[in-house]
């Protein structure tokens, strides 16, 4: 294992919760049910392909201009930065400061996969930018997750073979991407909803580079 990916929201911060509010109080202002189900299918996904779903649930993918969609992301995401400018080091999810010391005390090679625009910013805010040896610019991929293209840019940036890289993600699109990425991937969440991982924990505090090793060991023996 010569390097770590990790999916920033879910994964490195809770910033689900902050979209969710953003989302919220746009999709009150168009007179459609936002609840945290409807939340649950847009992570990982992107802005756009966000507003789409929700447009989508409520019968309105028909309702607006392209000029107005894009108004409604503007507010969302003036909305969902207002909510990110007060994170501190302390939002960082349990465990992950720890697994990032250990990579770097490692020589392990630490890379971010994030679909987020606002990525860059977080991490700044969460003191832990300089950590990351690589960080995927989301506006430069052609195409989403669940396509693995976010995460074989993140392996080529790092400079190390995609069998050589495990990534850490919360979002099934995230682990499907992984897994044609031809990574080792790891789920963060319900066992049900991380099929296809290779390796799931139930919660970020898990996460040790002890217990990545020990399944990454078995992994490549399975795998040979
Ligand atoms: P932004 P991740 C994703 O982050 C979120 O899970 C998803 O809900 C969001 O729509 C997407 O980033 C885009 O975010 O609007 O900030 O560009 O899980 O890939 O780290
Ligand atoms: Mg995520």
């Amino acid at each position: 294992m010569k390097a770590v990916i990790f999916d920033l929201d879910g994964v490195i911060t809770d910033t689900a919760e902050y979209h969710f509010l953003a989302w919220k109080h746009i999709a009150e202002q168009i007179d459609i049910p936002f609840d945290r189900d409807m939340n649950e299918r847009l992570k990982g996904i992107s802005r756009e392909e966000s507003l789409e779903c929700i447009l989508i649930s409520g019968g309105a993918e028909t309702r607006y201009t392209n000029a107005e969609k894009q108004e409604l992301m503007l507010q969302k995401n003036h909305d969902y930065q207002t909510l990110i400018s007060k994170l501190t080091p302390e939002d960082l999810l349990p465990g992950i400061g720890r697994l990032l010391c250990q990579l770097k005390n490692e020589n392990i090679k630490i890379g971010l996969a994030s679909s987020s625009r606002n990525a860059p910013e977080i991490l700044k805010r969460l003191e832990i930018i300089d950590d990351f040896h690589a960080i995927v610019d989301p506006t430069a991929l052609v195409n989403g997750k669940p396509d693995p293209e976010i995460f074989l840019t993140a392996a080529t940036l790092l400079g190390v073979s995609t069998a050589d890289c495990a990534a850490i993600e919360d979002a099934e699109a995230g682990i499907s991407a992984i897994k044609s990425a031809g990574m080792f991937a790891v789920g963060v969440g319900q066992e049900e909803s991380m099929l296809g991982a290779d390796l799931v924990v139930r919660q970020t505090s898990d996460l040790t580079l002890e217990l990545l090793h020990g399944e990454w060991e078995q992994y490549r023996i399975k795998s040979v």
